[in-house]
Order: structure tokens, then C-alpha cells, then sequence
């Protein structure tokens, strides 16, 4: 049902704001209530818009984050007054720092009272523009459907990014003329960048890739907003040139393919640091180039020739060679078809291809990390993310928390194709579950799986009970050290020892799934976690596998050797593995389904082959003007 569109007939604000929201594409909303926002529910329930309750702010906040991630369609979180959008504010954070296109709506107190410290009364504009892309409150019902267009555009237009609307009570439940019918109708958060770039600037991009040596693609979140990957791929194998991933963007490029060199940040091998230094040209594709992605602003290095392509580019200190404001597609579009009439030098073309063979082979030996024996205490963190890779659909939707445990599934897992990885370059704990929830409701059928620490999960675990009723079909594994371990990392860096603020006590996550409805399951050792893995996938509901980790395990990049720094066994240490008694850690109301299925005696190779990169949702290309042959170097 939309809106009747008679003359002369009215609606109220919160229906006006619910329509405005359908025509812009939004499906789903994620809230918890309060009586200021009332009536955009009722709006949004007549127009058909999903509502899900949540346990918090914060996880309505990165489930959206997370729709709005993988849809790149605007989505919607609600809350109410002051402390509704003081609880959002992390999700808010977060969908700045990934350019998601999130709208949050936060029901203000009536007009009559603002400025006299009324109940839960929040300036919210002042307190949230330094936060959002766009703050504004609705002051005049008049007003709300023009804002309103205003707000889906600020969130979707050049850089993507977060806006809030703020409604006082009394404006939401006001009648106002229902929404013209001709209304411009916003889409997807596809960049409006899509004149034709600059040819000249295009041009000086090939050439500055062509020129080198030891050319690289660094690749980011703008390409996937542009869903340009296979496009991506198709130059990057025209020029010869590999890519790396911007952190937490693993899936920007099929991760199978021989020109594909990892992923940068927390997790990345040192060979892949030393990749990034060594280029002598670099092409920046859609990354802010951020202080993860880049080793703390050490990418670009001094002297190295690179050029940004962005819908904002932000640059870096010492300037890229070349700038080209344009939408990713746009651009690969026309260097694409600069290149179909290029000429390449056949020599320098295998001189290239010699040395890309020889980075994948580098990059195939720093992604093992399962290579050691390990036989407990504790499941073998590496071992887990490999018989992931065997054991997940490959359609799978990976989402990731903040923590050490991560840098595990950043080292070892691969992505095929576009949209099967979820993380936050904001690096907030608790969004991995949340951000699966978003993401199974938006891709109903797939199966997402949140990786978590115990510290990270336990602050958003009361969601189980929203992926429960919402029949959300995901897994999360929760690596259980018993401390905030990245932290505890950090203070032993310092010298200061381990254990300050950093030691959680033992929790029983797999209790505690069982008791919001999901199936809970507990690994201690190698040899338990893949049946349960296949068990989660089979089951019905929700899933948690908790796993005991031996916190001597930290990071991939510390590996067996940081158990060996770590010095004393484990036992020597009471309090050092979560002491989840096995008499109770198996849920009394167990199901008879909760015993581990016995592995097939030959694995058959579950992971089908990857689908192709292919996006539906990408407008057809244009077929390439004719050009003049151009004669394109490889040095
Ligand atoms: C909301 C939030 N608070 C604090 C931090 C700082 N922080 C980063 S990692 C981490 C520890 C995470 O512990 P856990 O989830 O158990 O993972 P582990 O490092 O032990 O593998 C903390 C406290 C953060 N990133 N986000
Ligand atoms: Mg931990």
C-alpha cells in the first residue's frame, strides 16, 4: 500500500517519512522503541517495511550498517530521544568510517519543551554532526518530506554515509500534505560521479602503471559500492597488474585469482607490507587509505608514484601524482576502453607476468596458517579458519569483530567474489553478530557466520535472541581466551604485564545460546570443531560454537611462536584457559540433534566452485567508442 496521492489529502509525518523511505528502496529498519517514534513505526508497517526489534542501539545501528553495506541501498535504524541515540552512536561511528549509507531517525520530545532539560532530551544535531555526514531536526512538519529527500541523498550521494533525523514527538504525529506524486525516487547509493572522467587523467594512470616496474592496485570499499569488481578484474589482468585488499575489504577481488596479493592491515603478512613499499607506482581504487589499511599512513611510502581514484579523494601528505574525483566503474570503464586499443610490449608483458607468478607464490606461502602441530589444550586458531574455508558454502557471508582472534580468518580465509565479507573499518567490538543478522535479512537463503572473541560477542550477545525470532540463519564462533586479549597484548608490549582490566571470567556461550533459543555447542579440541561446524550448518536455528582457545594463541603473526614466548605451559596457569567444566558446559535441554554428526570418512569438497564475480546489479556497459590505437608501455 503507498500513500493516496489525492489532492488535497494528508498524512502524518511519521507516514510522510516511511513513504519517502520505500521510494528511496529501504525494505528493513532496525529499532528499539520508544513512544517518541511511534508513529513512523505505524508508517512504516503500512508501507510494508520490515521492522526488527533489537536488544540495543548499538545493534540496530551495525545491522543496518551491515544491509546497508552489502545492498549499498540506504537503511534505517530508529531510536528514541537521548538515550536511544546515544546507544546508536557506535553504529553511527561505524557506517562514517564505511562509508555506509545508514539513516538513523531518533524521535526528539515535543517542540513546546526543547531547551528545558525535558525527559531524556539530548541537543541531537549538535551532539551528532561531528559523527554523521548530515544531522538535522525537523522542525517544521511542512518541512519533512523535503528533508527527508535532502537526507537520502546526503546518505547515498558521493562518499556514502550516515545521516540523522531528528523528530520531535509532536512534529511526527503532525498532518501534512501527502507526498507529491512525481517525487524523485533515490536509489542506490550509486554515485552520481558518472560523467565520463577526464581522458587526459586517464590516460596518465595507464601510463604511470605501465611505466613501472613493480607496479600494484590497492583496492577498497569504493569499488564494491561501484560493483565493479569484475571490471576490476578485467584490467587488472589487461595491465598485468596485481591487487592487494584494503583492510576489511577482502572481498573486493576474487581472493583465487593469480593476481590477487592478500589483504593489507591487522593480519596481513610482513611480505605483503614489503609488496606495498617495494611498488614503485601504485593506483589507489576507492580506500580512504585509512590508518589500518595503510601501516599507520606509511603507504604510499616516500617517492613512490601513485594516483587516487575516489568519489572524495582524500589524498595523503605527500599527494598522489594524479587525482581523479570519478565513481570507480566510471573510471575502469574508460581505461578499459583506452586499453582495448592499446598496444603492450610483448617482452615486458612476460617480464611482468614472471614476476606476478612469483608474488602469488608468496602470497600462497604467507596464507598458510595451519601449518603446525597442535594438540590442545584448545582448538588450533588456524586450523579453525582452514576447515572453514573447506567446510562454508562459498556463498557464505563472513562478518568479523575486533580482536586478536581475527587476524586469523584476515590471514587464512578467501573471498571469491563480492559481498561475502562484512567488517567494520571503524573496529568495533560487538558488531559481528549484529552486522550477520543484517546481512542474512538482506540476503535471505545465505548463510552468514560472525567471528567474534569472548570480550567482542559478549557485548552483543542478547541479540541471539533477535536472530532467533527473526529466523536469521547464521553461526557465530566465539574464540574464547578469557580476556580482552589484544589489549592484554598491548600491555605486555608495554612491559607492563598482562591482566590489568583485561581478564574476563569464564562464560558459557554455549548456556547462554541455548537459553535465547539458538543451538549451542561447546569445542575444546581440534578434533570437535569441524562436526560441529557441519552440525551448525544442518541446524535450524541460530547457532553458537563457543571454542576454548589456549590464550597463548594471539595473533597469526605471532603464531607458535608467541606460545613458545609465552614460556610455561598452560596448565601452569589455572586461570589461563576459560575453565568451561566439561560436566557443564553441554546445555541440559540439549536437542537430540545437538550430538556431533561423525565426519564423512572421505571429505567430499564441500565448498562448490566459486561463482563468478558477477554482479546483476551493474548496469550494462556501454559499448567502447572507437579510439585511435595508443601505444601503452609495460616497462
Ligand atoms: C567498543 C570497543 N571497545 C573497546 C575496544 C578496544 N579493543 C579492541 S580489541 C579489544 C579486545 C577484544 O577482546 P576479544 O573480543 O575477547 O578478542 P581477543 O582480542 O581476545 O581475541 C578491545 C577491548 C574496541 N575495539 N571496541
Ligand atoms: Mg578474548
Amino acid at each position: 500500500m503507498s500513500i493516496s496521492e489525492e489532492p488535497g489529502a494528508t498524512v502524518t509525518v511519521g507516514a510522510a517519512l516511511a513513504e519517502g523511505l520505500a521510494r528511496a528502496g529501504v525494505k528493513i529498519a532496525f529499532t528499539v522503541p520508544g513512544e517518541s517514534v511511534l508513529g513512523l513505526l505505524e508508517g512504516l508497517a503500512a508501507r510494508r517495511i520490515r521492522v526488527v526489534a533489537a536488544r540495543h542501539e548499538g545493534s540496530a545501528a551495525f545491522m543496518a550498517e551491515s544491509v546497508a553495506q552489502l545492498t549499498g541501498r540506504p537503511a534505517v535504524c530508529i531510536g528514541t530521544r537521548g538515550v536511544g541515540a546515544s546507544n546508536l552512536a557506535i553504529g553511527l561511528h561505524a557506517a562514517r568510517a564505511d562509508s555506509a549509507p545508514v539513516i538513523a531517525i531518533v524521535g526528539q520530545v515535543r517542540s513546546d519543551l526543547r531547551g528545558r532539560e525535558a525527559f531524556q532530551e539530548m541537543d541531537l544535531v549538535r551532539a551528532f554532526e561531528p559523527i554523521v555526514k548530515w544531522a538535522v531536526e525537523i522542525k517544521d512538519p511542512g518541512e519533512a518530506w523535503a528533508i527527508l529527500e535532502r537526507a537520502v541523498a546526503a546518505a547515498t550521494r558521493g562518499r556514502p554515509g550516515p545521516v540523522l533525523l531528528s523528530v520531535p514527538a509532536d512534529v511526527m504525529d503532525a498532518l501534512v500534505a501527502a507526498p507529491p506524486i512525481a517525487a524523485t525516487k533515490p536509489g542506490a547509493s550509486r554515485p552520481e560521479h558518472q560523467a565520463e572522467p577526464d581522458p587526459t587523467l586517464v590516460r596518465k594512470i595507464l601510463h604511470l602503471l605501465a611505466d613501472a616496474r613493480r607496479p600494484l592496485i590497492l583496492a577498497g570499499a569504493g569499488v564494491l559500492r561501484a560493483r565493479s569488481t569484475d571490471a576490476l578484474v578485467r584490467f587488472a589482468e589487461t595491465m598485468r597488474v596485481p591487487v592487494v585488499a584494503s583492510w576489511r575489504r577482502a572481498d573486493v577481488f576474487p581472493n583465487d585469482h593469480p593476481l590477487y596479493l592478500g589483504m593489507t592491515g591487522n593480519g596481513a603478512p610482513a611480505s605483503l607490507r614489503a609488496r606495498l613499499e617495494e611498488a614503485d607506482a601504485l593506483l589507489v581504487l576507492g580506500s580512504r587509505l585509512g590508518e589500518m589499511t595503510t601501516f599507520g599512513y606509511q603507504i604510499p611510502g616516500p617517492g613512490v608514484r601513485w594516483a587516487q581514484v575516489d568519489m572524495e579523494p582524500r589524498g595523503a601528505p605527500d599527494g598522489p601524482e594524479v587525482v581523479l574525483a570519478a565513481d570507480v566503474a566510471t573510471f575502469l570503464r574508460s581505461a578499459q576502453r583506452v586499453l582495448g586499443h592499446a598496444a603492450f610490449e610483448a617482452t615486458s608483458l612476460d617480464e611482468r607476468t614472471a614476476a606476478n607468478v612469483v608474488d602469488r607464490a608468496g602470497y600462497e606461502a604467507a596464507t598458510v596458517v595451519d601449518a603446525e602441530a597442535w594438540d590442545g589444550p584448545g582448538a588450533h586458531p588456524g586450523r579453525v579458519t582452514t576447515t572453514l574455508a573447506r567446510v562454508l558454502p562459498a556463498d557464505s557471508i563472513i562478518t568479523t569483530d575486533a580482536g586478536d582472534f581475527g587476524t586469523w580468518a584476515a590471514r587464512g580465509l578467501r573471498f571469491h567474489r563480492p559481498g561475502t565479507f562484512i567488517g567494520s573499518t571503524a573496529g568495533p567490538m560487538g558488531f559481528a553478530l549484529p552486522a550477520a543478522i543484517g546481512a542474512v535479512l538482506a540476503r535471505p537463503g545465505r548463510l552468514a557466520v560472525a567471528l567474534a572473541g569472548d570480550g567482542g560477542f559478549a557485548m552483543t550477545m542478547a541479540d541471539l535472541e533477535t536472530a532467533v525470532r527473526e529466523r536469521a540463519r547464521l553461526i557465530t564462533l566465539v574464540f574464547d581466551n578469557g580476556r580482552y586479549g589484544a589489549i592484554w597484548r598491548d600491555q605486555d608490549r608495554r612491559g607492563t604485564g598482562g591482566g590489568m582490566a583485561t581478564r574476563l571470567g569464564a562464560v558459557d556461550f554455549a548456556a547462554v545460546a541455548e537459553a535465547c533459543g539458538a543451538l549451542g555447542l561447546t569445542v575444546r579440541t581440534d578434533d570437535e570443531f569441524e562436526p560441529a561446524l557441519r552440525q551448525a550448518i544442518e541446524a535450524s536455528r541460530p547457532a553458537v560454537l563457543h571454542l576454548i582457545m589456549d590464550p597463548r594463541w594471539t595473533t597469526v603473526e605471532a603464531g607458535l611462536a608467541g606460545i613458545a614466548a609465552a614460556g610455561a605451559a598452560v596448565e601452569a596457569d589455572p586461570e589461563a584457559v576459560p575453565a568451561t567444566e566439561p560436566e557443564t558446559a553441554e546445555p541440559e535441554t540439549a536437542e537430540p540433534e545437538a550430538a556431533p554428526e561423525p565426519a564423512p570418512a572421505t571429505e567430499p569438497e564441500l565448498a562448490p566452485e566459486p561463482a563468478p564475480a558477477t554482479e546483476p546489479e551493474l548496469a550494462p556497459e556501454p559499448a567502447p567508442a572507437a579510439e585511435s590505437a595508443e601505444a601503452v608501455s609495460v616497462a
